[in-house]
């Protein structure tokens, strides 16, 4: 297999991301996966998703962010044909209201194995739940981006988005353990 996990850089101030860093401790305990940490800017993130898609052609994909203010790890179900930023991205750019991509759904599903990972967390003892609303921010840009352009692809591949808590939140290497578990479960 093939599994390429993503996850973002910096933004709104903070030092780090706390997707960045369970993504640096989850390569050491899954050397092979691969890895692509993107930037918090509306214009080069999906970009650089594309690009990494058509290069690797993985056989699934994990998209990683942080959600501020959150104490669970989200399993994000829907990605929304909708960009409407509260703050501007990295570049200062600051679209309100518009769609991702004009005429394609108004949402799309994750194929991840949501019910399956949901189960194997909670028995892990983590704190998890389903999510169907993963912003209007970079994240679910790029979950919709990504589940776009899978869709139109000849095979599915399992995709989806998973948002973690910030650092102070939830310990990054708890956060290290539960991916784990989630990649174990391909
Ligand atoms: N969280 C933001 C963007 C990058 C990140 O880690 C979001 O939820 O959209």
């Amino acid at each position: 297999m093939r599994i390429l996990v993503t996850a973002f850089g910096p933004f709104d101030g903070r030092p780090e991301n706390a997707s960045s860093l369970a993504l640096r401790g989850l390569k050491k305990s899954f050397p092979k996966i691969l890895t692509r940490v993107l930037p918090v800017d509306s214009v080069v993130a999906p970009a650089r998703l594309k690009h990494a898609l058509e290069r690797i052609r993985p056989t699934a994909l994990i998209m990683l962010g942080e959600a501020a203010g959150s104490k669970k790890i989200r399993l994000e179900t829907t990605a929304w044909n909708e960009l409407d930023f509260t703050i501007p991205d990295n570049a200062g750019r600051q679209p309100l209201s518009q769609p991702i991509i004009p005429g394609a759904p108004a949402s799309l599903a994750s194929t991840l194995p949501l019910e399956k990972i949901h189960a194997r967390l909670t028995d892990l003892g983590h704190e998890v739940c389903f999510a169907d609303d993963a912003g209007r921010y970079l994240c679910n840009q790029v979950f919709f981006v990504a589940r776009h352009f899978l869709g139109q692809q000849p095979i599915e591949i399992p995709a989806g988005f998973i948002h973690l808590p910030l650092a102070h939140d939830y310990p990054t290497d708890q956060a290290v353990a539960a991916l784990a578990a989630v990649i174990g479960s391909f």
